[in-house]
């Protein structure tokens, strides 16, 4: 057999558009109207103020996705209630009732403008996205306030500890499948992966590290070609990358340039660091994936070779793909997705590369906090708890 990379596609890359391709039934942005409650009428014989407009709150819960809002919540409007308008015998009017909208963990709750109102980033965070209005009263001639009302967006990103990063048909989807107990679809075709899917690797002393697949990146990607940015923004919240590249090589389609392994890591490098910079700087490993196939050693001999002077070897590349930095991996794997070679070493090196960096982030916060006791000893001569003071 040759080792030879798949012409499935017959398109143009430039054609591959956001339009053309499906994202499956996964919804990872949504679009809401909300609005806090009116405040209740004050009494004005007898000085009496309307209770206050509930808030509306978005709320982080488990098992919530956003297709489940979409599907529960087919206007995609949310009123808090209004507040009780005063009366002879309740004076007060009664506050309004605060409206929840539950969310999945991982959500960025923006305004329409653009504007960050906050992160849930674990269950149960909450953030006020409507406040009420105030109830009437003798400040305002006892009239009340209307809640404040705005469309808002909830935008998923997830989070795992590890990102697949690689050209369609790269075997990440058999990676993950040889790796966890995740079951995402594989086959001979680029875009075979739709949407992110979550997998758990597990070991025998019952860690657990998440890998979320992704779809695959063609390039052009940073500018939203293929699956662009609607996956692209996923990888911002894993903690490490794990660049999957077929060992033979990728070519998207028959008038689209063969890219060998060097290549592709080079320019997925490109499309992250052209999507935000800070991608590229997080911890990554390479895997090198099809090393079943022949010619497959003397190909990763090569590739090694030319990851030790990538400068060297750029000039395949047009010079706007070439990465301003090129990406140090912590390993380079080569593994079989198919023989299941290679895979144990891989995930004893993902497990490594992630305890390393949890016990780093540990030794800094110790640092910090030891820091902190510092100048709080020096600044506070009664030497008061450092706790209470960091
Ligand atoms: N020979 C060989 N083929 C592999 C290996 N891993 C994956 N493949 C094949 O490569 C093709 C693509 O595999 P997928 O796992 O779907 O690739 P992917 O990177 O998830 O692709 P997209 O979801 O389209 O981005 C399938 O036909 C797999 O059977 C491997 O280790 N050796
Ligand atoms: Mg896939």
């Amino acid at each position: 057999m040759q080792c030879v990379p798949f012409f499935v596609f017959s398109i143009h890359l430039t054609y591959v558009s956001c339009d053309f391709l499906q994202y499956g039934n996964f919804v990872d942005n949504i679009r809401l109207y909300v609005r806090g409650g009116s405040g209740g009428m004050g009494l004005p014989r007898m000085g009496g103020q309307g209770g206050e407009g509930g808030d509306v709150w978005v709320v982080a819960s488990k098992d919530m996705t956003l297709k489940k809002i979409k599907d529960k919540y087919p206007m995609k409007r949310f009123v808090a209630g209004e507040g009780g308008n005063s009366s002879v015998r309740a004076l007060k009017g009664e506050r309004g009732m605060d409206k929840e909208i539950p969310a999945p963990v991982g959500v960025t709750v923006t305004e329409d403008g653009g504007k960050v109102i906050g992160d849930l980033n674990a269950e149960d965070d909450r953030v006020m996205v409507a406040k009420g209005g105030h109830g009437g009263s003798f400040y305002s001639g006892f009239e009340p306030s209307r809640g404040k009302a705005k469309h808002i967006r909830l935008d998923l990103k997830l989070i795992a500890d590890l990102g697949l990063v690689g050209f369609p048909n790269a075997g990440k989807s058999s990676l993950l499948t040889a790796m966890s107990n995740a079951t995402p679809q594989i086959a001979n075709y680029a875009f075979t992966t739709l949407k992110p899917e979550i997998g758990k690797i597990m070991y025998k002393d019952f860690k657990q590290i998440s890998v979320a697949d992704l779809p695959g990146l063609i390039e052009g990607a940073h500018i939203n070609k293929g699956m662009g940015h609607k996956f692209l923004k996923h990888v911002e919240r894993t903690k490490h990358l794990l660049f999957v590249v077929d060992v033979c090589g990728f070519q998207l389609a028959n008038k689209t340039p063969f890219r060998s392994a060097f290549e592709a890591v080079q320019l997925l490098t490109k499309e992250l660091e052209l999507y935000k910079e800070e991608l590229v700087s997080k911890p990554a490993l390479l895997v090198v994936n099809k090393m079943d196939l022949p010619d497959a050693e003397e190909k990763l001999e090569e590739l090694k070779e030319q990851l030790q002077n990538p400068h060297e070897f750029s000039d395949m590349l047009p010079d706007d793909m070439i990465p301003k930095h090129f990406m140090t991996f912590r390993n380079v794997v080569p593994v079989s997705a198919h023989t299941g070679f290679g895979v144990e070493y891989l995930k004893t090196c993902i497990r490594k590369s992630l305890d390393e960096d949890a016990t780093m982030a540990n030794i800094a916060l110790h640092q910090e906090r030891l820091n902190c006791g510092v100048s709080a000893s020096l600044t506070n001569p009664q030497n008061q708890n450092i706790e209470a003071l960091c």
